[in-house]
């Protein structure tokens, strides 16, 4: 069971740290790079195609500005693939969303918040766990405790 972390440079790292971390807890080992469909756009097509052979299930794609990464990623591959548009211009990252999200029909990208990348990790777990009991497992615990984490602060609710 893996999952791919694919930047559009290393300056989006900072966000992914987020996804990779969140993969780390629960113990699914990341194929983590940086690749772009700009700049590297034969790599990014070899990479997806090969990474899809080698037992990837889910890809996840962080880039800002005219963000066609994750868009890129989905063009070659039917696995499923989440975007996260990242805040790196000055506009905000609104412009990294509306590129990432606005896919043509036939080749979705399910785009998760600005800079989103735990919710990315999430989405990617859950996922997994329609095929891993493990995971499936985990997953519930981990809701169970952010349940119990918010009802906790509202004394009353307790019991
Ligand atoms: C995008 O442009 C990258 O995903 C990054 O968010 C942004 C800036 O990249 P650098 O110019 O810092 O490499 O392609």
């Amino acid at each position: 069971m893996k999952v791919s972390i694919i930047m559009g440079s290393d300056s989006d790292l900072e966000v992914a740290k987020g996804a990779i971390k969140t993969f780390n807890d629960f113990g699914i080992d990341v194929d983590v790079k940086v690749l772009s469909a700009h700049r590297t756009p034969v790599q990014t097509q070899e990479y997806v195609k090969n990474a899809e052979e080698d037992g990837i299930e889910v890809f996840i794609a962080f880039a800002g500005k005219a963000a066609h990464l994750a868009g890129a990623i989905a063009a070659n591959t039917i696995r499923p693939v989440i975007g996260v548009p990242v805040r790196s211009s000055h506009l905000g990252g609104l412009e990294a969303l509306l590129s990432t999200v606005e896919m043509p029909s036939g080749v979705p990208v399910a785009t998760v918040a600005i800079n989103g990348a735990k919710n990315a990790a999430i989405l990617a777990i859950q996922i997994l766990a329609c095929k891993y009991p493990s995971v499936e497992d985990k997953m519930k615990q981990y809701k169970k405790e952010m349940e119990k984490a918010v009802l906790a602060k509202n004394p009353i609710m307790e019991g």
